[in-house]
């Protein structure tokens, strides 16, 4: 099993002797850390994971400088990996199991009822933001939240700052105002605290505008950040800068793997935003002392988005099989990418299998508080401390197992949990206990079933996901229509 970090009592509170005491020299400074996530960007959307349409230098070059990860997961939707990438805490321990506008407005028309999920991250939940902060860091959220409502807001889980971040999952528009209705119903969307704008203004380049400006505030301030740069980018709606647009429609083939310019423009503004916020850090003594980590929140969304003008796949995450949604791997298998000053060794590549959730107990090992009534520092996390493997990726580090669990319906996949330990998985689909079996190391495209030639790893990781369901309280779904019970199914007989 995976070696849960239990975060000790051993508190050495540095950061706050530091910061009271004005030393600011980058060596002994506690870290400055920037996460930057993009929204749906799937395994092979940047050129340094594989694709041949869309130009990320800027990424290709941060990569160059720092550790891929080639076996990185995520949940297969948005609010479940955000909840865990917060929390180090799995998203169905959290009850936590889709997106917060599907757990508010589930299906009732399929075989089965999905699973009851949480729409809001609890407050007692502990964040990075919350450690963050009781260390003495600044704490800014700059963009999408999507974990929970006005009572669930960034401000209520340990961020000083919260600009963008709300209890959607995609703004109406990347223009500003970034305000209106109609493409997700009648109600109306809006970003919050992007007011001050002009037409022409587009979303990505705004969230960075914001997330500089908090760089800019820390650094007058001598005080440590951390700094959560959440872009909606290139989730949908697809909308990108016209030049770009047509730049990549020059390039389109149908022997590309990859087939969207609209899309592929939207990526091109991501890349330019991570290479403004490395040049920023780049200006300063603060940026020596700045861990900067780039991921995806799920994999990639294969659906089209016709309002683009194009009636096409957004994006294909081949050689995976399926994305966003699906339990495949390309539903899971994102883009993770950590530049460490002191740690990291450039150029550098990890195969591991490693999780969002094990950012959390790597970040912030050590800072639990146990003075502070609002800390729990023995809390169950399902991450594990990646600081080895971070210094040195040839390592064998206790990995697995890794698990996932969907118990909801989307256009790729029906309920369904699954495991990975090793090379092998399991998916287990919840309407009729069906299951796969794959060896990722000699099939990553998950098209050859393994079940009868490998029984004995079928038997063993089905086994291992049913007692990790019970073991970690994951909603399942139910019939439907509920099977009734014989008490009720005698309270309705005719009298
Ligand atoms: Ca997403």
């Amino acid at each position: 099993m995976r070696f849960a970090s239990r975060l000790g009592l051993t508190v050495i509170n540095c950061v706050l002797v530091l910061v009271s005491g004005s030393a600011r020299a980058a060596e002994s400074s506690p870290p400055n850390v920037v996460l930057i996530l993009a929204d749906d960007l799937g395994w092979t959307d940047l050129a340094c994971y594989g694709s041949d349409l869309h130009e990320t230098p800027r990424l290709d070059e941060f990569a160059q400088g720092g550790l891929r990860f080639t076996q990185a997961y995520a949940m297969s939707v948005c609010t479940p990996s955000r909840a865990m990438l917060m929390t180090g805490r799995h998203a169905a321990r959290l009850g936590i199991t889709t997106w917060s506008e599907g757990a508010l407005n589930p299906e009732t028309d399929r075989p089965l009822l999905p699973a009851v999920s949480r729409p809001n991250l609890p407050r007692s939940e502990i964040t990075l933001a919350e450690r963050f902060r009781t260390a003495g860091y600044l704490t800014a959220a700059i963009g999408k939240w999507h974990l929970g409502d006005a009572s669930h807001f960034p401000e209520t889980q340990g961020f000083d700052i919260n600009v963008g971040g709300n209890h959607w999952g995609a703004p109406m528009t990347f223009w500003w105002p970034y305000r209106g209705s109609g493409r997700f119903g009648p109600e109306y969307r809006y970003v919050p605290a992007l007011d001050l704008g002009e037409p022409g203004e587009y979303l990505t380049d705004r969230l960075t505008d914001e997330a500089i400006r908090v760089i800019d505030h820390a650094e007058t301030e001598e005080r440590p950040f951390f700094l959560y740069l959440v872009h909606y980018a290139p989730h949908t709606p697809i909308e990108a800068k016209r030049a770009d647009v047509d730049y990549f429609a020059l390039r389109m083939s149908p022997f590309r793997r990859h087939q969207h310019p609209v899309y592929a423009a939207m990526i091109r503004s991501l890349d330019e935003s991570v290479g403004r916020v490395l040049d920023r850090l780049r200006e300063s003594e603060m940026g020596r002392n700045t861990i900067v980590i780039f991921a995806s929140d799920n994999g990639g969304y294969i659906g089209s988005d016709p309002k683009s003008g194009w009636d096409l796949p957004v994006t294909s995450n081949a050689p995976l099989r399926s994305g966003k949604g699906s339990l495949y791997e390309g539903g899971i298998r994102v883009p993770l990418i950590i530049r460490w000053p002191g740690k990291t060794r450039s150029g550098s590549v990890c195969d591991t299998p490693v999780s969002l959730a094990d950012l959390f107990p790597t970040l912030t090992d050590g800072m639990a508080d146990p003075t502070d009534p609002n800390d729990d520092p023995y809390v169950t996390l399902d991450g594990i401390d990646l600081k080895p493997l971070i210094e040195d990726p040839t390592i064998t580090l206790d990995s697995g197992p890794l698990y996932f669990h969907f118990p909801h319906y989307y256009p790729t996949t029906t309920p369904a949990s699954a495991i990975r330990e090793g090379d092998w998985k399991l998916i287990e689909y919840l309407e009729d206990g069906r299951s796969e079996l794959y060896n990722l190391a000699t099939d990553p495209g998950e098209r050859q079933d393994r079940t009868t030639s490998a029984p004995q790893q079928w038997a063993d990781l089905r086994q291992k996901l049913a007692a990790w369901r019970v073991k970690v309280g994951a909603a399942m779904p139910t019939p439907n229509p509920p099977t009734p019970s014989p008490r009720s199914a005698a309270a309705s007989q005719p009298r």
